[in-house]
């Protein structure tokens, strides 16, 4: 066994030049083992998301996949997807699919998750349910001890009539943590709009979430609410790639 033999010989050698981008590359290039010919797959949002899509494009174009349908999880996704030729279905047709595949913004120890800040939530989740597996991937810099910790968004989807409602009451749902909820506005300043017609209230908590399985059952109980970014005991396993390597952590 020679030093070359080393499982990772790229990562010793690229170690200190590694971008964020190389990193959810490595991810998503890992991601991508767990793809089989013929499988109906959930294609993820977000620019490491982005990277498994393209990598599937790839690996369909040149036979080493084939047979292989995704149910993408926004009209971006399903936008890039298209442009490279993956053969594309939608849940309905698909009401299961084998294995999904998507980033994230928060990954706590228990794989639990929140996503969403690319405003994909609503679909991401149903399709992941829809999913017997859901491989999440992500760099390093989304790992929290609690999720809301990051101080980063946490979405909640609305329905367009009572968005100003669900911001008091979600609020009020908070108060312990401390919470700032925001109305998600677009570049031009005016609210956000999602693929499904609703608004995103965003969550900015000050500490993290205490019981996140209470909070997703609360935000879900208020009128109006269409979906939350809290993503509990879906992800079947979490790739996560930093600056040392790949860890795959398993449920
Ligand atoms: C999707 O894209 C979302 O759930 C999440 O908000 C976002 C993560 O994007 P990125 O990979 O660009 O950080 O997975």
């Amino acid at each position: 066994t020679n030093y070359h033999s080393h499982k990772h010989p790229s990562l010793s050698i690229k170690a200190i030049t590694l971008t964020q981008d190389d990193l959810k590359k490595l991810a998503a290039d890992k991601a991508v083992e767990y793809v089989k010919s013929g499988m109906v797959l959930g294609l993820g949002t977000g620019s490491t998301a982005a990277f498994v899509v393209s990598k599937l494009g790839d690996l369909l174009n040149s036979g080493q996949l084939t047979d292989i349908i995704g149910v993408p999880t926004s009209k971006r996704t399903e936008e890039q997807a298209r442009s490279l030729g993956i053969p594309l279905s939608v849940l309905d047709d698909n009401p299961r699919l084998d294995l999904a595949i998507d980033g994230a913004d928060e990954v706590d120890p228990f794989l639990n998750l929140v996503k969403g800040r690319g405003g994909a939530l609503l679909r991401e989740k149903m399709v992941e349910a829809a999913s017997d597996k859901f491989v999440v991937v992500v760099d390093d810099t989304k790992l929290v001890s609690g999720l809301g910790g990051s101080g980063l968004a946490m979405p909640v989807e609305v329905v367009q009539f009572c968005w100003k409602y669900n911001l008091i009451r979600l609020q009020e749902l908070f108060k312990e943590e401390g919470v700032d909820a925001k109305l998600r506005l677009d570049e031009s300043g005016k609210p956000y709009v999602t693929d499904n017609s609703n608004y995103i209230v965003d969550l900015y908590f000050k500490t993290p979430i205490r019981d996140a399985n209470a909070a997703g059952a609360e935000i879900s109980a208020l009128e109006g609410v269409v979906e939350h970014g809290l993503f509990l005991n879906m992800a079947t396993s979490v790739i996560i790639a930093g600056k040392t390597g790949v860890e795959v952590k398993d449920k």
